[in-house]
């Protein structure tokens, strides 16, 4: 029988909720304005974060939307064009904001949300041509979420911002999952880090936090982020009870992250046999797992609603195509149990 008062929720890693462990630091941080920079907690987590990414210095911001929106407006001017893997975060799921808030237009390249440095080079725009968008950005997403999961190949993610460079773009690494991709991996985060000029970072994701995320990048950069930040409506106070959260988890949630993902490889394994399910386990890398209903399986909001009557709750991310994410707030035990009611489900219709 369906678990009716808490459904195993695989819908994102974002719906964790902070342990009273997490809670307690929050609770307990030492705080100051941090408009004035003398939010101690927050100092201290922005030094961290830019540590761990191999940076001069980091800005703690409240999501990894504004994060994505700030690297946008510092790095590109109106008109730029920004090349990105297929299905990037920005381009889909940021409410039309890189266009509202920076004028950019996107062109999406390769497959799956990876990209080699042939594919760029072969998307960038000759400089000073008069019709075509000047290419002022290449932005990667590691790990990928609508790629499901994947790692882009580090080697991959040198070459084309190597390339890059050489043309006189910028380039960016939304690594709302970075921690996922380093554990994965086994790259640090410093190497996952390294080619790009401004790195973001999330906390309430794989990390278990509930609010943040941090910019890094050179002072310069970080300097002018903290404007972007005040200009987007993002600048805070006495935020250290948010990045206390974030200093909590650095100590305590990185680690157990290969549990996610053995977890989600557990899901994707048992729906794999499945008929009528496409599901790539090579994709299958990290923390998500994205499957595809055939055309004679009823649709992807019809499979997610009959799984949320079970007690098990997914998200319809395409008319037929259905997304679980692995997380601090469920157990092997309440994945096994959530993709064997799935595959019932999807058996029985
Ligand atoms: N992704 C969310 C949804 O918005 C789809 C999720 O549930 O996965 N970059 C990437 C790669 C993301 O997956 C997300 C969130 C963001 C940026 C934005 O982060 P937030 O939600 O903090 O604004």
């Amino acid at each position: 029988m369906a678990d009716a008062i808490e459904p195993i929720d695989l819908r994102s890693d974002t719906v964790t909720r902070p342990s009273p462990e997490m809670r307690r630091a929050m609770a307990e941080a030492p705080v100051g304005d941090d408009q004035y920079g003398e939010d101690p907690t927050v100092n201290r987590l922005q030094q961290r974060i830019a540590e761990l990414l191999g940076k001069e210095a980091g800005l703690f911001v409240p999501s990894g939307t504004m994060a994505n929106q700030i690297a946008l407006k510092l790095l590109t001017r109106r008109g730029d064009e920004v090349i990105l893997g297929k299905d990037a975060h920005m381009m889909w799921h940021e409410a039309g904001a890189g266009a509202a808030n920076s004028g950019v237009q996107f062109t999406a390249i390769g497959h799956g949300g990876l990209f080699t440095a042939a594919d760029f080079r072969a998307a960038v725009k000759p400089p000073g041509h008069i019709v075509l968008p000047p290419t002022g950005l290449v932005a990667i997403e590691n790990t990928h979420n609508l790629g499901g999961g994947v790692v882009f190949p580090q080697a991959d993610a040198v070459a084309v911002c190597a390339a890059a460079r050489e043309a006189g773009i910028a380039t960016y690494l939304d690594g709302a999952r970075l921690f996922n991709a380093a554990a994965a991996s086994g790259l640090s985060l410093a190497a996952l880090a390294q080619p790009f000029d401004l790195v973001s970072v999330a906390l309430s994701k794989g990390l278990g936090c509930p609010v943040g995320s941090v910019l890094a990048g050179d002072r310069v950069t970080i300097a002018r982020a903290v404007r972007a930040r005040r200009m987007f409506g993002g600048a805070m106070r006495q935020s250290g009870i948010l990045a206390a959260a974030g200093l909590y988890a650095l100590d305590h949630n990185v680690a157990r992250l290969t549990e996610d993902h053995a977890n989600a490889r557990l899901i994707a394994q048992w729906l794999a046999g499945v008929s009528g399910l496409m599901l790539d386990l090579a994709t299958v890398q990290s923390n998500i797992v994205i499957f595809r209903l055939e055309d004679q399986l009823p649709d992807a909001a019809t499979i997610a609603a009959g799984a949320r009557e079970a007690g098990v709750l997914v998200s319809a991310l395409g008319p037929r195509t259905v997304r679980a994410v692995t997380h601090l707030d469920v157990t092997a035990e309440q994945c096994r149990v959530a993709a064997d009611r799935l595959a019932n489900i999807i058996e029985a219709r």
